[in-house]
């Protein structure tokens, strides 16, 4: 087998220097288009994709019947020329000498008409389009920011266990498995951990997994979806807040920098996302209430809000905003009711713009032992199951404050999805779990 000397990316950024020459590629066959003794190969690697071009005249006869056999997603080796040519994507083109077929793809399976279900259930291998391979790289740069922002300001990223034994969200949508022969569940949230390692490194966060048995079927939920939350010692509601829209702002100045190609390709420009900066303006829950009356939603004070309450009340606003203070009933157990108005909660959600909906909860945290237990037993849980939890309280307890952030909703956001599955590689949702 030949070894590549350059990836598409490479040719493409010494094109220059590289014209005239002879390079070695490996990749995939993306497109292949013949015009008699004329052949154009588009070839797809990890970095791009670049037309190769086969005359027959110009290669030996073997060479273009090999080229000839090569099928759609065939795996090949090319040995070629690069030229410039202003009619090629990218204004470079390789003229074939040699090609080395390595696998020999079967007929495509994924029509151009496909369904939505067939092309999930194909997801395997329909992920190697230039859209969601667009997606990814948007996607990575999310992570990479995040990461980059909790560096910069002296967070600690910790690991939290996904075998866990207490609800943070709520009952309903916890993941039973089995544990050798007792029950524990999937994580929903890695807060409960994160609040115990606050006091040994103050500022910390963690991106991992998180599972809901959520069987509504909505462009917004998944059942194992990535989360990144944070949690700090010594801070209230409005410096976490702080926290979260600058965080919120750093991930689409670095996405809408480093993917602005990407965010074209995929519909979004990139001024739409380079906009968001801080400060994100707060409504208060009561406000909200008022706001939503007026557009005439049937809708009382002490209800939840939902997709339809969060989209009527995005349309006001082109950047995400946060809801917070919400009633104390419509919230778990955790979250810090305020001292002077204990029917409501120190809580934030963040909603973003264009009914792309909540992509962070967080708030203030209950520090004291008594009033935690309470809202333990309010809600309906058993003190016993929350043992560590309430210690944490007995033993140096300070004010303290966190969120989550749902990477997969801002994703889906930035890259302007219609649904939430496009924007992870295999996406796990009610009624999908293959492959
Ligand atoms: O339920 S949350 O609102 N809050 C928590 O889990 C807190 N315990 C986080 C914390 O303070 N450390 O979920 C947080 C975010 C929410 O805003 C969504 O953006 C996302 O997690 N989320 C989801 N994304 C996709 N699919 C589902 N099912 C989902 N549920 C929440």
């Amino acid at each position: 087998m030949w070894i590549k000397t350059h990836s598409v990316q490479e040719v493409f950024d010494k094109a220059e220097e590289l014209l005239d020459k002879e390079v070695t590629l490996s990749g995939w066959v993306y497109h292949k288009r013949e015009h008699g003794n004329l052949i154009f190969i588009d070839l797809r690697d990890g970095t791009g994709v670049i037309q190769i071009s086969i005359h027959k005249d110009k290669v030996d006869d073997k060479v273009f019947e090999k080229t000839e056999e090569v099928t759609r997603e065939s795996s090949i080796i090319v040995k070629g020329i690069v030229k410039r040519d202003p009619r090629a994507p990218g204004g470079y083109e390789i003229s074939l000498k040699d090609l080395e077929i390595v696998g020999l793809a079967e007929e495509w399976p994924i029509p151009l008409n496909a369904s939505t279900s067939l092309l999930f259930d194909m997801r395997h291998l329909h992920l190697r389009s230039e859209r969601q391979r667009a997606i990814l790289l948007v996607r990575e740069s999310v992570f990479e920011a995040a990461q980059e922002y909790f560096k910069k300001n002296g967070w600690v990223e910790v690991h939290p266990p996904i075998f866990i034994t207490a609800a943070c969200e709520g009952g309903a949508t916890l993941f039973e498995v089995k544990y050798f022969d007792r029950k524990a569940y999937l994580t929903q949230s890695s807060q409960l951990y994160l609040e115990a390692l606050i006091y040994v490194l103050e500022k910390v966060y963690c991106i991992a997994p998180s599972f809901r048995a959520e069987k509504s079927r909505t462009r917004r939920h998944l059942t194992e979806f990535w989360h990144i939350e944070a949690e700090a010692a010594w801070m209230e509601l409005e410096e976490i807040m702080k926290v979260e829209e600058e965080l919120v702002s750093y991930i689409c100045q670095k996405v809408a920098k480093e993917r602005s190609k990407e965010l074209e390709f995929l519909g979004r420009d990139p001024k739409d996302i380079k906009k968001v900066k801080p400060p994100f303006e707060r409504i208060s829950y009561d406000e909200a209430i008022e706001r939503l009356q007026k557009k005439g939603l049937d809708i009382k004070w002490g209800e939840d809000f939902g997709a339809v309450e969060e989209r009527k009340l995005a349309e006001d606003f082109d950047k995400p905003f946060f809801i917070y203070k919400y009633p104390k009933e419509v919230k778990a157990f955790y979250h810090m009711p305020d001292p002077e108005r204990p029917e409501v909660v120190l809580c934030n959600d963040m909603i973003a713009p264009e009914g792309y909906g909540e992509i962070i909860g967080g708030g203030q945290r209950i520090h004291d032992k008594e009033l935690l237990l309470k809202r333990i037993v309010e809600d309906g849980y058993d003190p016993k199951d929350y043992g560590w939890y309430i210690d944490l309280r007995r033993y140096g307890t300070v004010p303290h404050s966190g969120f989550g952030l749902g990477a997969d909703r801002v994703v889906s956001w930035i890259c302007k999805l219609s649904h939430i599955r496009e924007a992870v590689p295999f996406p796990r949702t009610y009624s999908r779990l293959y492959p």
